[in-house]
């Protein structure tokens, strides 16, 4: 029998699966993953912590499975035997919601509906704890500042309304069976391994393109919203400690700090030495390149690669509608009070030490890029290519 704990991470490629997996591993845990198939490698960011199939005592193990097919997820749950449930597992872009609207009911709602429904058919209610990814979307036109876990929900896309259902299915799974369920309420986190078309990870990498010369400008939606960013590494560590109380409930999990769109793009071009001025109001508006300064982070780099000939005047930020939701959500700030009181969690990563870690990360990618373009060797390999 062995004495590791078993956790099960649905979403494991994932942002948050990711730092999840190796956490989890380092406090000892085996952990299985579920993985959709696809027709490209979708484990980079996992890849680190892969063990072959033929090595003894694996802790790391990763399952083919998809949240929408309940048989699947019925006999992994029934294979495996958790001891956690993380599910993490979604289609998770808001914007991308608004064109994908029944998958993204059929993956986020159904998806943990029937999770909930593999314990309780499996008879794990007393084993098994589960938790839930809610979202500070589900506050979408928000009812008060900041946003507490009374703050009554108001979803703004397909995205926060499937979400909203896998919210109260996992409340009303664990009053009315008794399972360990319990919502984590995360505001938006962020890491280098954010997927590229979230805001942040956009504009970092496009920063560092833009300062190697191998991208001219960005394209942008609405500079105007503001978010409560954290970072990856603290939120994970908090969907741990929420299935580690006594009784299951339900948190906030936020850094109780707000930054516009604009602001983060601020910063992001100034890590790399491009202060940013801007003029124009909506659709108009632009980011001009007011001067350029000395930076450390490309310092740090440049020793591989050239630079961009950049000047000052230079446009470099557009603001395009293609980026414009249907129904925006236009301000979140989270109140992690209850967080901080009943789990001891804060977050450890200011918001400019982020920025900062996403620049860097960004920065040794475009080199890569650039060195790989000057040298005749193309990133990705194209059926219109000639090999020959
Ligand atoms: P990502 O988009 O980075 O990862 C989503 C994961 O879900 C990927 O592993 C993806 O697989 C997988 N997935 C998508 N659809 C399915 C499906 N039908 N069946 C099985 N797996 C699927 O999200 P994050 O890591 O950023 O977020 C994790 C969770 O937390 C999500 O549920 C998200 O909605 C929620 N959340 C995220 C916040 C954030 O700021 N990051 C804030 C609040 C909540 P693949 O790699 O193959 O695409
Ligand atoms: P969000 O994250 O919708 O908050 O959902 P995203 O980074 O996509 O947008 C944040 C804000 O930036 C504005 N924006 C743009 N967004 C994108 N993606 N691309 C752009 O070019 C752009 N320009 C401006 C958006 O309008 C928005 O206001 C994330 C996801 O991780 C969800 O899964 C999660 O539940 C929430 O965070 C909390």
């Amino acid at each position: 029998m062995s004495s590791h704990k078993v956790a099960l991470i649905t979403g494991i490629t994932g942002q948050d699966g990711a730092y999840l997996a190796a956490f989890l591993i380092r406090k000892g845990y085996r952990v299985h993953g579920i993985k959709r198939r696809a027709s490209l490698f979708n484990t980079q960011r996992i890849d680190h912590l892969y063990q072959d199939p033929h090595e003894q005592d694996r802790r790391f193990i990763l399952h083919y499975g998809d949240l929408t097919d309940a048989t699947n997820l019925l006999r992994i749950i029934q294979e495996v035997q958790p001891d956690e449930i993380y599910n993490l597992a979604a289609q998770s872009h808001v914007k991308v919601s608004f064109e994908t609207p029944e998958y993204t009911a059929n993956a986020d709602a159904m998806g943990t509906l029937r999770l909930l429904e593999s314990i309780r058919i499996l008879g794990l209610e007393a084993r098994t704890r589960f938790y839930q990814a809610s979202t500070s979307e589900l506050y979408g036109k928000v009812q008060e500042t900041p946003q507490t876990e009374r703050t009554p929900f108001y979803p703004r896309s397909p995205y926060a309304v499937a979400k909203l259902y896998g919210y109260w299915i996992t409340v009303n799974y664990r009053e009315a069976y008794g399972i360990f369920g319990c919502n984590g309420i995360l505001f938006n986190h962020e890491s280098p391994i954010r997927g590229e078309t979230f805001v942040t990870r956009k504009i970092t990498r496009s920063a560092a393109r833009i300062a190697l010369g191998l991208q001219e400008k960005i394209y942008l939606g609405n500079l105007s919203a503001l978010r409560d960013w954290g970072h990856a590494r603290d939120f994970t560590k908090a969907q741990w400690l929420i299935l580690q109380q006594d009784q299951p409930d339900d948190y906030v999990i936020a850094t109780g700090e707000q930054h516009s769109v604009r602001e983060f793009c601020r910063k992001a071009f100034e890590a790399v030495g491009i202060v940013l001025e801007w003029s124009g109001t909506g659709v108009e508006e632009t980011g001009r390149i007011a001067a350029l300064r000395d930076s450390d982070l490309l310092r740090q780099v440049s020793a591989h690669c050239g630079m961009a000939s950049l000047r000052p005047g230079q446009t470099i930020v557009h603001v395009d509608p293609r980026y414009f939701r249907p129904t925006e959500v236009e301000t979140l700030l989270g109140n992690p009070a209850k967080a901080r009181e009943r789990l001891g969690w804060t977050p450890e990563v200011t918001f400019d030490h982020l920025v900062r870690e996403m620049v860097l990360y960004d920065l040794r990618e475009a080199v890569r890029d650039a060195i790989c373009q000057r040298n005749g060797f193309p990133r990705a390999a194209s059926c219109e290519a000639d090999f020959g």
